[in-house]
């Protein structure tokens, strides 16, 4: 455990309790299975194991990586990862389910490349550890034996991969004997993610670190904080999953790299029509760089920046999709040339190119991100209010949620047949909002529920969209897991 306090049964029995809200027998059981598995495996018993947990955002997608603040909270269902010293010099990792490879890798952590092709989950326990590392400054002596075991659906948009590397990054640094604060974790978990080849931004990792038991956080970024938010009452979020795996990074342009990609076109012609150099248009980052522009520019323009944002959108990009040769002629530079410095985002570019995915549709993408951005505060205005009932508050949290969806749906084109067809079933069922959480292209939705008809709506989206699904698929999902103290509700289907 990261504080170094469960020496005993009793302790960790203690540590259950505290840290999931509830005494939870299976819960235990599941910590001295992943004990007991080590012993197994390594001939000896863990000396550390780190714990960070999966995660539901409530709105805000696809803004971390433009720098705008976005509306998490952690998730019961988490990763757990079990470390002791090994006899030589490799760092061995296995899993404690079944169907994952067993791998081991170089303690010399410069030695160490993610094949992002045959993409395995290892790449991820690589990643934490070379951020471990490099924060640390120093790689252990020996060798490390590491054992896994892990409860977030992947593919679901409830982030396993963060539930992963921040475990095994908690874990790590304790095996490396420095103390770091979470927001600290919180920054290198997110940067070496993108080891892994996804250019994420940090929500996963900053709520997997620094999430409360009860409570959702607006996250801020650069650098990586929190404010609590506290739901107002009533708010139950019930999250389903749409059994399609998500496909953000399958595609041959990696459908989230390439988001990142458009985005950064369009802050970079914007940065053009806003009367920027074009050298300094091509370094443009994000499209909160061309905020600051925009204040520059209309010298504080009165009410929102956000709303203002999106005029200056509508009026300086056109509705259509920019070509590749369009946009080298506005900037003046081949695309492979200007994202020479990021392979990760240079692959995208190419493959965009070379499959001709119908160019950069950069005008609905800009829109998205501006207007998603301002939903994240009204959001976190309406939960803070001191004049609305609960009763306004949750009508305008659900109005956010739906717009959210509409815009990741339409805008942003990240959601699927199966998300919005699960969405439409939610509120059809009785939620008040509802919407894709996560990156998208399958996975998770997220739905706020009155209070008293919880029980009906779960079962009447079981019936309406998983028996449809069943019968379309085969297979049923297998667990139902409630999670009272945090007020969400998660089906899971293996496989
Ligand atoms: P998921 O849904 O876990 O793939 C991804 C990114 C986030 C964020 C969301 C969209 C990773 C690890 N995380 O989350 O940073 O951009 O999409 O809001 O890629
Ligand atoms: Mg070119």
């Amino acid at each position: 455990m990261a504080d170094g306090t469960v020496k005993t049964w009793k302790d960790l029995d203690r540590f259950v309790k505290e840290v999931y809200g509830s005494p939870g027998k299976d819960l235990y059981d599941r910590y001295v299975a992943l004990i007991e598995g080590f012993k197994e495996k390594y001939g000896k018993a863990p000396e550390i194991i780190g714990r960070s947990p999966g995660r539901v955002n409530l709105i805000g997608e696809h803004i971390d990586y433009e720098g705008y603040s976005v509306l998490p909270m952690a998730i019961k269902q988490d990763t757990i990862v079990a470390i002791s010293e090994s006899g030589d010099d490799k760092v061995h990792v296995a899993n404690l389910r079944s169907g994952f490879s067993e791998e081991d890798f170089d303690i010399d952590p410069a030695a160490l490349v993610a094949d992002t092709v045959n993409h395995s989950w290892v790449n991820y326990v690589m990643a934490a550890y070379i951020g471990a590392c490099q924060y640390a400054g120093q790689r252990p002596t020996r060798g490390l034996n590491i054992l896994v075991e892990g409860q977030v659906p992947h593919g679901s948009g409830l982030s396993s991969s963060a539930a992963l590397v921040c475990s095994t990054a908690l874990a790590l640094t304790e095996v490396l004997g420095v103390s770091a604060p979470q927001a600290e974790v919180a920054q290198f978990t997110a940067e070496c993610e993108k080891f892994v080849g996804t250019e994420s931004g940090g929500m996963d990792q900053a709520i997997s670190i620094m999430g409360e038991l009860g409570m959702a956080k607006l996250v801020h970024f650069h650098p990586i904080r929190t404010e609590d938010v506290t739901l107002p009452d009533g708010a139950i979020f019930v999250i389903a999953n749409s059994l399609a795996v998500s496909q953000k990074a399958v595609s041959a342009a990696k459908q989230y790299n390439l988001r990142v990609v458009e985005c950064r076109l369009a802050a970079a012609l914007l940065g053009l029509r806003l009367g920027v150099s074009k050298d300094k248009a091509r370094e443009l980052r994000t499209l909160r760089e061309v905020e600051d522009l925009v204040r520059e520019k209309w010298n504080g323009p009165k009410g929102s920046v956000m709303g203002a944002e999106s005029e200056v959108v509508r009026k300086l990009l056109d509705k259509k999709v920019y070509t590749h040769g369009e946009l080298e002629k506005e900037l003046d530079m081949e695309l492979e040339d200007m994202f020479a410095g990021n392979p990760s985002q240079l692959a995208s570019i190419k493959a965009a190119h070379d499959r001709d995915v119908g160019g950069f549709n950069l005008r609905d993408r800009a829109m998205h991100v501006y207007s998603e951005a301002a939903r994240v505060l009204e959001f976190k205005a309406a939960c803070d209010s001191p004049t609305l009932t609960s009763e306004q508050q949750l009508e305008e949290l659900a109005r956010l949620m739906d717009d959210s969806h509409a815009s990741c749906r339409d805008l942003y084109n990240c959601s699927c047949d199966e998300l919005d067809e699960l969405v439409r079933v939610c509120k059809k069922a009785g939620a008040r909002g509802s919407r894709l959480t996560g990156a998208g292209w399958g996975g998770c939705t997220v739905s706020l529920v009155p209070q008293d008809k919880v029980e009906q709506f779960i079962a009447e989206v079981k019936r309406e969209y998983y028996m449809a699904e069943v019968n379309r698929k085969g297979g049923l999902p297998k667990e139902e897991v409630k999670k009272d103290g945090k007020k969400v509700v998660l089906w899971e289907k293996d496989g």
